[in-house]
């Protein structure tokens, strides 16, 4: 009897590449006798190509193909996939690759023999020996940081690799892990490095195996890249606290705070912008503080909505289109700038013109009376444009 490795596909939209990757995937049985290789595609209930049909069409042919659709998210279909093959195909390993043919299938041969050597957990990386990473420079760049990260805040520090999906453990560890603290239901790809910490904390005996990973080969990413680094940050420091006694939930808080972390790093890049018109109004326009602030803060208020609109809001649904979404923010935002010029002038009116001398160096009060604007004006900004302007409604 052959033993059984089962490999979790997950997928959503990948009609270009999974009938490439699965002939891979199978093909390298030929480099692992004595084992038979099942492998179970988990296609999100949201892909809207063939991607299933294309499934349902090989596995009529090849008995070793099994197919389940799954809620939306990453971390959903690997849970469900495992889930599945070890209530159904009698595993001896459970694995999982991307569908998108970025993992030199290779890898499996590797991570089958992690496993046979005695090791509960494989890790598949592109940071060891052997490994590659052949993406962008901005891709590497995001896993060389979230690697450091990683290791040094979250642990442990001899594993280089955290945010990659090919991986091999034994069921038996799999059951050990707890489901109930893992944030798997997340839409962000945290269950890679979070799956990774449980894996830990549950005693897993781990090794790294090398894995050479390339631009996919058609489709599109649904790896976004900004919510993945802010819940890595977030996951692991929330790790460390509990590791020192802190028992906050961090991670739980901060995803419910992003909307506002977005909003406000959209409010920085606008200060900046309100600041260099503010000083180029007063220094080359010589306007007075008061109406250098009402054109540089209306300029602001362009740039923050687009960002907005197009980022920090970019998935709430609406019924009012852009323009009408253009009227109320600079609306409700004329509050903010009455609100800022309001400011400049009082503090105008009271300490003037004037130059306070800073470590040898002579600041104008209408720096001052700028920065005494910024806090005032986001906190009514976000409340007002929180519950006015991107109002979530449902249909
Ligand atoms: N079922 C399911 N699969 C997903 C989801 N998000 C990503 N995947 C699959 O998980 C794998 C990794 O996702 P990718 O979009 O390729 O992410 P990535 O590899 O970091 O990004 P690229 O380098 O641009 O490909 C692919 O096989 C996707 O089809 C999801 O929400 N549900
Ligand atoms: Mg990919």
């Amino acid at each position: 009897m052959k033993k059984i490795v089962s490999v979790i596909l997950p997928t959503f939209n990948e009609e270009a590449n999974i009938e490439k990757t699965l002939k891979r995937v199978l093909e390298q049985e030929k480099d692992l006798p004595g084992w038979q290789i099942d492998v179970v595609i988990v296609d999100d209930i949201r892909s809207s190509d063939n991607t299933d049909k294309i499934i349902q069409k090989l596995s009529r042919k090849d008995n070793r193909i099994y197919l389940i659709k799954a809620e939306p998210g990453l971390g959903v279909s690997l849970i469900e996939g495992h889930k599945f093959a070890t209530a159904h195909l009698h595993p001896d390993i459970l694995a999982q690759l991307d569908a998108d043919g970025q993992v030199e299938p290779d890898v499996l041969v590797r991570l089958v023999k992690g496993i046979e050597e005695g090791f509960d957990f494989v890790i598949g990386s592109r940071l060891i020996s052997g490994g590659r990473n052949k993406l962008s420079l901005s891709r590497r760049l995001f896993t060389l940081g979230s690697s450091l990260f990683c290791r040094l805040v979250m642990g442990p520090t001899n594993i280089k690799e955290f945010t990659n999906s090919a991986r091999a453990f034994t069921p038996k560890i799999f059951k050990k892990i707890n489901l109930d603290r893992l944030p798997w239901r997340e839409k962000t790809f945290i269950i890679q490095p979070a799956f990774l910490n449980e894996m830990i904390l549950a005693g897993a005996k781990y090794k790294e195996v090398p894995l050479i990973f390339k631009n996919r080969l058609e489709g599109y990413s649904k790896n976004k890249v900004f919510n993945y680094t802010y819940d890595v940050i977030s996951y692991c420091l929330d790790v460390r606290l509990h590791k020192w006694g802190v028992n906050i939930s961090l991670y739980k808080l901060s995803r419910r705070a992003k909307t506002l972390v977005k909003f406000s790093l959209v409010g920085a890049a606008g200060t900046t912008v309100d600041f260099l018109f503010y000083k180029i109004f007063i220094n080359y326009f010589g306007f007075p503080p008061a109406t250098s602030k009402g054109f540089s803060a209306e300029i602001a208020i362009i740039n923050n909505f687009f960002l907005n609109n197009f980022w920090t809001f970019r998935y709430r649904k609406t019924k009012t289109n852009l323009w009408q979404k253009l009227g109320i923010f600079n609306l409700v935002s004329l509050g903010g700038l009455i609100i800022a010029v309001l400011i400049v002038k009082l503090l105008h009116n009271i300490y003037g013109d004037g130059f306070i001398n800073l470590f040898g160096k002579l600041i104008a009060y209408n720096n001052f009376y700028f920065f005494a604007t910024i806090i005032p004006v986001m906190i009514w900004n976000f409340t007002i444009n929180h519950f006015i302007t991107w109002r979530h409604q449902e249909d």
